[in-house]
């Protein structure tokens, strides 16, 4: 059992990196794609199917469990992993930006943030040194800092304001985190869509000293575009020797974009919540099983995928049990999602190993440009 959580390179490609992040909990290989469980579980998917996909690591929620079942029901029943019969490793995010983005009414200040749950209107806290104490109450593998995701568009002062307060939250929680063998904590950089801001903010993370790096405050409404423009140079001004992490990203061609400017992780809801409602991810583009098109469509989703969903069952069964609102249409298509992604990221490794990222990309890109699906 590995008492530290490393992080080994094993190839790079131009910006793109392949290594693996060590844990006692298994091996995270990069670049690595989070499936979501926000609420202990990944929506419409057994934890076995989950890991069936390829998923080495998932992400849960400080903000969903905190308010139920409660961090503390968790540590007493055994801890996250076992309450969800999920042994790999978890990344916990740290509550602020789903504070920011689902509870109720929130008063915010230097102390931390006070809000009203979104289930019940019940009034709760949330500072560094509580998101730290729930974090470790469900025994995340992965703690991530408590921030501020700085909302999009924000002007430049007010942009330096909120960054400069996410590093000193950032400092709390490097101090209320202290030494916990096997756990790591990531720091998280924000300022926005300006250079000096993200430069800042990575020397005074890098000062503090974290386990890993996350790119904060981005794929907050500022298209692809603009995103790519900062990913550009922000994840260069990180740690080179630690894994970077994209929170909240993305659609596949986002995810490739993200990993040819040096990305190592990230997360997203879109292959779990998509599946839950029609939208189909495959390598020649987005397929929506509610269309009248399939009914009669004998074919799989696609040729080529090998997960349960595409190798048992037709485009015309899977429209009629998305029709019919059966579950068994967000299980599949949320399995064929999720092992999608897998293979995407899988892809990207191989490619990076072999030094042929390029090729990899311009293939990708044709392929969705074919259409005719
Ligand atoms: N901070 C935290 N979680 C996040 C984000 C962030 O900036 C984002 C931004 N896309 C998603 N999730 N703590
Ligand atoms: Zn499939």
């Amino acid at each position: 059992m590995t008492a530290r959580i490393e992080f080994r390179l094993n190839a790079t490609d131009g910006k793109a990196r392949t290594g693996v992040i060590a844990t006692p909990r298994g091996d995270i290989r990069t670049p690595a794609f989070m499936p979501v469980g926000t609420a202990a579980t990944v929506k419409a998917m057994l934890p076995e199917s989950v890991a069936a996909t390829g998923a080495d690591i998932l992400l849960g929620n400080t903000y969903h469990l905190m308010l139920r079942p409660t961090a503390e029901r968790i540590d007493a029943l055994g801890g996250l992993h076992k309450f969800m019969n999920w042994q790999k490793p978890i990344l916990t995010d740290s509550g602020g930006f789903q504070v920011m983005s689902l509870s109720g009414l929130r008063k915010m200040n230097e102390e931390g943030v006070t809000f009203k749950s979104h289930i019940d209107g019940s009034r709760h806290t949330l500072t560094p040194e509580r998101s730290m104490e729930i974090q470790r109450l469900l025994g995340s593998d992965i703690v991530m800092c408590f921030d501020e995701c700085t909302p999009f568009p924000a002007e430049e002062k007010v942009a330096l304001e909120s960054m400069r307060m996410s590093m000193r939250w950032a400092q709390r929680s490097r101090d209320a985190f202290g030494d916990r063998p096997g756990h790591a904590l990531f720091g998280i950089q924000q300022g926005s869509i300006f250079r000096d801001q993200r430069a800042e903010s990575a020397e005074k993370l890098s000062d503090i000293g974290f386990d890993g790096y996350a790119v904060g405050g981005l794929a907050v409404g500022e298209g692809q575009e603009m995103m790519f423009d900062v990913l550009d140079y922000a994840p260069d001004m990180l740690p080179q020797d630690k894994p970077r992490y994209l929170m909240g990203v993305g659609k596949p061609d986002d995810i490739v974009g993200a990993v040819a400017r040096g990305i190592d992780m990230m997360d997203c809801v879109l292959p779990s919540r998509s599946g839950r409602t029609g939208q189909v991810f495959t390598r020649h583009g987005v397929v929506n099983i509610k269309n009248a098109r399939h009914q009669d469509d004998p074919r799989p989703l696609d040729e080529a995928c090998t997960c349960p969903a595409c190798r048992s069952y037709s485009r015309a069964y899977l429209h009629h049990v998305f029709r019919a609102q059966e579950m068994i249409s967000g299980m599949l298509l949320t399995w064929h999602n999720l092992h999608y992604y897998q293979e995407l990221m899988q892809g990207m490794r191989d490619a990076i190993t072999a030094g042929t990222f390029e090729a990899f990309q311009a293939a990708f890109h044709a392929q969705r440009a074919e259409g005719d699906i």
